[in-house]
């Protein structure tokens, strides 16, 4: 085939797709990449940091990268990796704590909200996952984790930034639980992480949930979420570069030389890691504030309008840009059918659905939702 009948096949079938642009994505932790980002990345796109000594100019990117994420959580000396996404740091996580128990078999202890790579982490590593049921708050039962821990127990994990609504876990509290019980504590802050320290500087009430807390061994933040990197680009990091030395395995081989890869994959994308090099640097701290403070206010608007919405309710006064909304008497299943038949793509979380007001929501988006979703109640 020609190459402009390829590019016209697939501009037909890419047809199907839902863009952002539209407005009617509410349900996803994504978003249009930065338009710097896409053009950083088309400029860099055969950089592979599986094999980082042919290109040490990338490999140094990425040490900076972990450096500016690792001074926004408040230690600048933190090692760690940019990967695919939350779930791969997720695993390296817990890897490490595996490796650094010395244990072959045991079991982590997660919150009730963690996102589903905490169960393919249990998984491939053969290790049992405990769920801690969550209190009226939907944070972690501290007292039922308490009674959890044993001889057995090789990670805790706290969530900043539930993948459902948004919450924060008490990490505080959990870290001196962790440094207590001699166990590791990751917090997975993949969605959370790019929020919270730029809610803190606009002054929103943000408890202690990054490395100031010092039980925390590593975190997860994704700058393919509200970073606006072009996916992958996942964060994992950890204290110090002793926690990360646990997952090294030397590849001896490699075209640049020997290196340890920490990493699961090998070949790895370098150019979404400089595209969120340029980014952080394009932006800074100034241009996050603005995002967020930006998403935010939408995040207010829509939930004093679901408060006003006949038969449907917040599940909680949103923390970050999370918004949950349950019915009265509405079963959520068929709310979101008939919100996907009006072109809705909303998060369906069984007993509530989920919206995330990521850049590329606009007010005039949500004031067209909330008519369609009221309309839907009404006429159930
Ligand atoms: N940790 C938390 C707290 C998460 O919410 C997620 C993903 C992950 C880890 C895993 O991150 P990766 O997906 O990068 O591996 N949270 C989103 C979710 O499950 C992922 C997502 C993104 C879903 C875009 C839909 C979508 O359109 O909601």
């Amino acid at each position: 085939m020609s190459e402009e009948q390829i590019l016209r096949e697939l501009s037909e079938i890419l047809e199907e797709d839902m863009d952002y642009e539209s407005g009617r994505i509410l349900g996803s932790m994504c978003t249009k990449p930065h338009p710097l980002a896409v053009k950083v990345f088309q400029r860099t796109i055969e950089k592979n940091l599986g094999d980082p000594l042919l290109f040490p100019g990338a490999l140094k990117i990425e040490r900076e990268v972990i450096r500016m994420l690792g001074t926004l959580l408040h230690n600048p000396d933190a090692h760690g990796n940019i990967v695919t996404g939350g779930t791969e740091a997720n695993i390296m996580a817990i890897r490490a704590a595996r490796n650094m128990s010395g244990k072959k078999h045991g079991k982590i202890i997660v919150p009730e909200s963690a996102h589903v790579s905490f169960d393919k982490a249990a998984e491939l590593m053969g290790l049992k996952i405990i769920r801690v049921p969550l209190t009226e708050e939907y944070i972690v039962d501290l007292d039922k984790l308490n009674e959890y821990i044993d001889r057995e127990t090789i990670a805790i994990v706290g969530i900043a930034g539930t993948t459902g609504l948004g919450v924060v876990d008490p990490i505080d509290k959990m870290a001196e639980i962790a440094t207590d019980s001699k166990v590791y504590l990751h917090v997975d802050a993949a969605f959370g992480g790019l929020v919270l320290p730029f809610l803190e500087m606009l002054g929103y009430k943000v408890p202690i949930w990054d490395f100031r807390a010092e039980g925390v061994m590593s975190i997860t933040v994704d700058p393919h979420k509200m970073g606006m990197a072009p996916i992958p680009a996942g964060g994992i990091l950890f204290r110090s570069e002793e926690i990360m030395k646990h997952l090294y395995i030397k590849v001896p081989y490699l075209a640049g030389g020997a290196v340890n890869h920490a990493t699961i994959v090998g070949t790895r994308s370098g150019a979404s890691v400089i595209a969120t090099w340029a980014l952080f640097k394009h932006l800074g701290i100034k241009g996050y504030m603005e995002v967020i403070r930006r998403c935010m206010k939408l995040t207010e608007f829509l939930a004093s309008e679901i408060e006003r919405t006949p038969g449907a309710q917040l599940v909680r006064k949103p923390i970050m840009n999370i918004v949950g909304i349950k019915f009265d008497s509405a079963d959520p299943g068929i709310v979101d059918r008939k919100l996907r038949e009006r072109g809705w793509a909303l998060g369906n979380f069984g007993s509530f659905l989920r919206v995330v007001i990521m850049p590329h929501i606009r007010k005039e988006h949500l004031v067209e939702f909330v008519g369609d979703l009221r309309e839907i109640l009404e006429n159930l």
